[in-house]
């Protein structure tokens, strides 16, 4: 391709002083958000710092676009219904290597850049771990050089914001773009038409689709930096907008409602996030929003594969597209409906095309959340990719007669997009060692043993930018301090740490970054929940969706086995305790909406409880987010990862803990798996039932009254709820679910519990040896290395997208 060098000279002068960035700030407050320094606001400040920052990173997303270009680079496609974003200017600035620069800047304006930080509203466009995965996947994707495109939606309201009121969860509407967000850029040019519903029609022997449903899908970028402003990446997020403009002849005619209806559809879907990551509901709005986002998506990438290569036969060289779970496992129809109805391929050379291109990633085991819709519904909004579905079903079948007839897409009128994105992938992938097994094992059984070497493992990761640089401060600067800098890009490093850790020295350094943190995190619970807790306490932490797999029941009926002991013997030796819980639960989740009910009525009795004092409380601030976990996860002593063994497919909140140096309390479940093979057992507080265990136990009907009847601190403690000890004024509040663990105990809270208990009585004696436990924190920081999301990416474009870095 022809280049004008003029091109390749940077605007931007990225080595910035605080005046050049002054004067960047001012202008933009002046020009692009027309406030008089003297009277803005402080989200005026930050719209201006933002926009100065912006044009920083503008420079090396160029230069990155030109070089793929230029080099004819293969591009990476990450198809997410979800990205869990959070924050985006420290991030930026940060990567760019301009916080000192930036807080010295806005310093003369007399602003704290903190306050700008957090005037950010989170961009929550995910419910949890697979959207997060994704945004720390584009972080690590930038920082790498690989060249990359994330594809999502552009959901007006994100993830509801979660209130108590009474104790009980309250949802009500997220609203981050209220204000201007400033890190995209609208491009109203990039826009795809999506069709929906209509019939199929024979033209010229030809079968075309002809849609009674329309809608544009818009583009909105957004750049990715990555580590050291090296290269940057664009998350495209796809708005909706009608296709015909108001009808008016409708709406002269008397058909008010009909003469909207194109408005109609564009406005909801785009309109907001499903909120639901356990049960899965078969609504049509949720497979129109699928579809929207994975057909813009493909008929970008053929666009964009078009302006230099003319052979589509060759795309899947030059074409990695990534399914994040199966919500985009249309990908697989559509690309071949693409290639057959418009680009005139035949059906088997676009299926092969198609497969080679396509990746899945499976996220989940739990049979509730494995999507499937019915053929009426499917059919009734895609007729043409029904019978593309029904043709790759039938093409595998016949190519396959070994297959089992229970195996299949398309069984009891209902269309399976497990089966679908595996026939139609090149590779499928698990998240961590564990369930990867158990993907071969027990959830594609027989298609593994069709397409052997097809399942692979690719363990998950999280970016140490945000998650230890970026979050952690006086850590990262003990880290840096000590084996020096360069680790943020290669964190297999952090094992220069450990000949450290047997230094006194250090580990007193190490214990006051933890203390610094712990204490900003009481400071800031004092001022939100009005509740005092000592820095001098254990912190002891449980952050992530609530779900019954995830057992936070087992976490609070634990925590009041404990406070009863306590106060048996109120003058004993106890290691105090501030037991921390984070999270939301879907709206429709009746169960574990009581179990957060359950949590702040105990919290409400422990906290005020004087014989107890500072030697328990429980603490559960709302509205839990990634803003939250960066504030939370600095300061916690103890990890709680406990999920019933095999149904947590990995989790990252627990690589996140142990690269803050908080020990895990775990089961055998996810990734804790590998966090115990990396850390060693005397570094990691294991109990509980393993996943062949697990399956053994549920054959006896009777485990839990079993169980219960083994234990008195479990009845005592399901006694004291079932009496209203927590509900004074509704005494058999909690009935329901006292029953449920007596009788319909699924994940084993009960068979669990005794283990767990005494784990917890583990972590209070190692917590009392003052130097083994700094040890062991300081070592859970400096072998957590293996759990960096470059790990991950660097083995997915190695194993599976067959891409190169481009740096
Ligand atoms: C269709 C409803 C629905 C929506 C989302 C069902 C299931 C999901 C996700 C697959 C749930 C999810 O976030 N899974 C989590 O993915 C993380 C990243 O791989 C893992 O670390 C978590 O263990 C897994 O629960």
């Amino acid at each position: 391709m022809e280049r004008n060098a003029l091109l390749d000279k940077p605007v931007t002068d990225l080595s910035l002083t605080p005046n050049v960035l002054k004067a960047d700030i001012l202008r933009h407050l002046t020009f692009t958000i027309g406030k008089d320094a003297a009277n803005a606001s402080v989200y005026d400040w930050r719209m201006a710092l933002s926009f100065a920052i912006r044009d920083r990173i503008v420079e090396p997303w160029f230069a990155s676009t030109r070089r793929t270009w230029a080099e004819d680079h293969k591009r990476v496609y990450y198809l997410s219904m979800e990205f869990l974003i959070g924050r985006i200017l420290e991030d930026a600035t940060i990567n760019l290597g301009l916080q000192d620069v930036a807080a010295a800047a806005m310093a003369e304006f007399g602003q704290d850049i903190q306050d700008l930080i957090e005037d950010e509203p989170d961009a929550a466009l995910g419910n949890g771990g697979l959207g997060r995965l994704a945004a720390c996947f584009m972080e690590s994707m930038a920082t790498l050089g690989c060249p990359a495109y994330g594809y999502g939606i552009r959901y007006e309201h994100g993830l509801f914001r979660q209130r108590f009121e009474g104790g009980r969860q309250v949802e009500t509407p997220e609203d981050w773009l209220k204000q201007t967000h400033p890190w995209e850029f609208a491009r109203p040019e990039a826009a795809y038409t999506i069709g929906f519903k209509g019939q199929i029609e024979t033209r010229a022997g030809a079968e075309v689709w002809v849609p009674s449903e329309t809608v544009i899908a818009e583009a909105h970028d957004t750049p990715v930096v990555g580590w050291q402003g090296k290269w940057a990446n664009t998350l495209r997020l796809w708005s909706a907008k009608p296709t015909t403009q108001f009808d008016l002849e409708r709406f002269n005619r008397g058909d008010y409602t009909a003469a909207a209806e194109p408005e109609t559809l564009a406005r909801t879907l785009a309109r907001v996030l499903y909120p639901d990551d356990t049960t899965y509901q078969g609504k049509e709005l949720r497979l129109k929003q699928e579809f929207f986002l994975t057909s813009a998506a493909l008929q970008d990438i053929i666009r964009r594969f078009l302006t230099s290569h003319s052979d589509l036969k060759l795309l899947p060289k030059h074409v990695a597209i990534q399914m994040n779970d199966t919500h985009p496992a249309i990908a697989g129809p559509e690309l071949i409906r693409l290639l057959t109805d418009d680009h005139g391929i035949g059906f088997d050379e676009a299926l092969t095309i198609a497969r080679a291109c396509l990746g899945y990633t499976n996220h989940t085991l739990l049979p509730e959340a494995l999507e499937r819709w019915a053929t009426f519904t499917f059919g009734n909004v895609l007729p043409r990719h029904m019978q593309i579905v029904e043709r790759i079903d039938s093409w595998h079948r016949r190519a396959y007669p070994n297959r089992p007839h229970y195996v299949g897409i398309v069984k009891h009128q209902e269309v399976r997009m497990g089966e679908l994105a595996f026939i139609m992938s090149h590779k499928v992938n698990g998240v961590s060692a564990l369930h990867s097994d158990l993907v071969k094992k027990s959830l594609f059984p027989e298609l593994h043993r069709l397409h052997p070497g097809r399942i692979i493992n690719q363990t998950n990761g999280v970016t140490p930018r945000r998650w230890l640089k970026m979050a952690n401060r006086p850590l990262a600067g003990l880290i840096t301090d000590t084996i020096g800098s360069g680790w943020e890009a290669d964190l297999d490093r952090l094992r220069e740490l450990e000949p450290h850790v047997e230094d006194a020295g250090f580990r007193k350094v190490f214990d006051a970054a933890k203390r610094e943190n712990k204490v900003e995190l009481a400071n800031w619970v004092k001022a939100e929940l009005g509740v005092s807790v000592s820095p001098d306490a254990l912190f002891d932490v449980q952050i992530k969706r609530i779900h019954e797999y995830k057992r936070q029941l087992l976490n609070i009926l634990e925590t009041i086995a404990h406070w009863h002991k306590v106060r048996s013997d109120p003058k004993g030796n106890w290691v105090p305790r501030v037991r921390i819980f984070g999270g939301k639960a879907a709206p429709g989740y009746a169960v574990a909406k009581e179990i957060i009910r359950l949590i702040n009525d105990v919290g409400q009795v422990i906290n005020n409880d004087p014989q107890t004092g500072d030697l328990l409380k429980v603490i559960y601030p709302a509205n839990y987010n990634v803003s939250m976990a960066e504030r939370l996860i600095p300061a916690s002593d103890l990890s709680e990862q406990i999920s019933t063994a095999g149904k947590e497919a990995s989790g990252t909140g627990n690589m996140k803990f142990m690269m803050n140096g908080a020990p895990t309390i775990g089961t055998l479940d996810g990734a804790n798996v590998e966090i115990l093979h990396e850390v060693g057992a005397d570094n990691f507080f294991l109990f509980g039932l393993t996943a062949d265990e697990v399956a053994l136990r549920r054959e006896d009907p009777d485990h839990s009254k079993k169980a219960i009847e083994a234990s008195q601190p479990l009845q005592d403690v399901l006694q004291m709820i079932a009496e209203g000890r927590f509900s004074p004024d509704e005494p058999d509040r909690y009935h329901g679910l006292v029953h449920r663990v007596w009788h319909h105990d699924y994940f084993l809270v009960a068979a669990d519990f005794d283990a767990y208990h005494a784990a917890q009585g583990e972590v209070d004696r190692a917590y009392r040896d003052r130097d083994r436990w700094l040890k062991m924190a300081a070592l859970n920081t400096a072998r957590s290395g293996f759990f960096s999301s470059d790990r991950t990416i660097r083995s997915y474009m190695s194993e599976i997208w067959s891409v190169k870095s481009a740096l």
